[in-house]
């Protein structure tokens, strides 16, 4: 009867663990040489992503060099910072959830940002928002409007 009873206890923990599902998404980092503007050349595509707790994303710097840094107050309070320098390892998991601002620092001041909201969480909006200051000026607006894109969602 024990034996009985932990065999279905360890059925039932893998098939919980199976059922958790965990995708990778995908970002691209582009330049576009034919963009009218340079706020359309350097890009993360999308620059609003919305995820699950404990997803992935795999950013491509596709074309040129970029980098991928959390900006800083844009991250969830004890999470790690978020900092690829080109030709470095570029998947990351998202297993806290909350708010984060992305960019990359060789082209922010070109509108190179993005948000990633990670199961629906917006506890640290309020910092978040101050946070938008540590990006470039010339990014400020957009990086703002990602962030009311994601409280007019949760
Ligand atoms: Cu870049």
């Amino acid at each position: 009867m024990k034996i009985v009873l932990v065999l279905l206890m360890i059925f039932m923990s893998i098939h919980v663990y199976a059922g958790q599902t965990h995708e990778l998404k995908i970002v691209k980092q582009v330049y576009n040489i034919n963009a009218d503007s340079p706020d359309k050349m350097y890009q993360f595509i999308p620059d609003y992503l919305e995820i699950n707790t404990g997803d992935s994303v795999k950013f491509l710097g596709t074309v040129g060099r970029h980098t991928v840094h959390s900006v800083r107050d844009m991250i969830p309070d004890g999470v790690k910072k978020i900092a690829i320098m080109p030709r470095q390892p570029n998947v990351v998991l998202f297993d806290k959830p909350g708010v984060y601002g992305i960019n990359c620092k060789l082209h922010q001041r070109h509108g190179m940002v993005s948000v990633i909201v990670v199961g629906g969480n917006l506890d640290n909006m309020a910092k978040a928002r101050v946070g938008v200051k540590w990006v470039s000026p010339q990014s400020r607006d957009k990086m703002n409007r990602l962030l009311d894109k994601a409280e007019e969602k949760f």
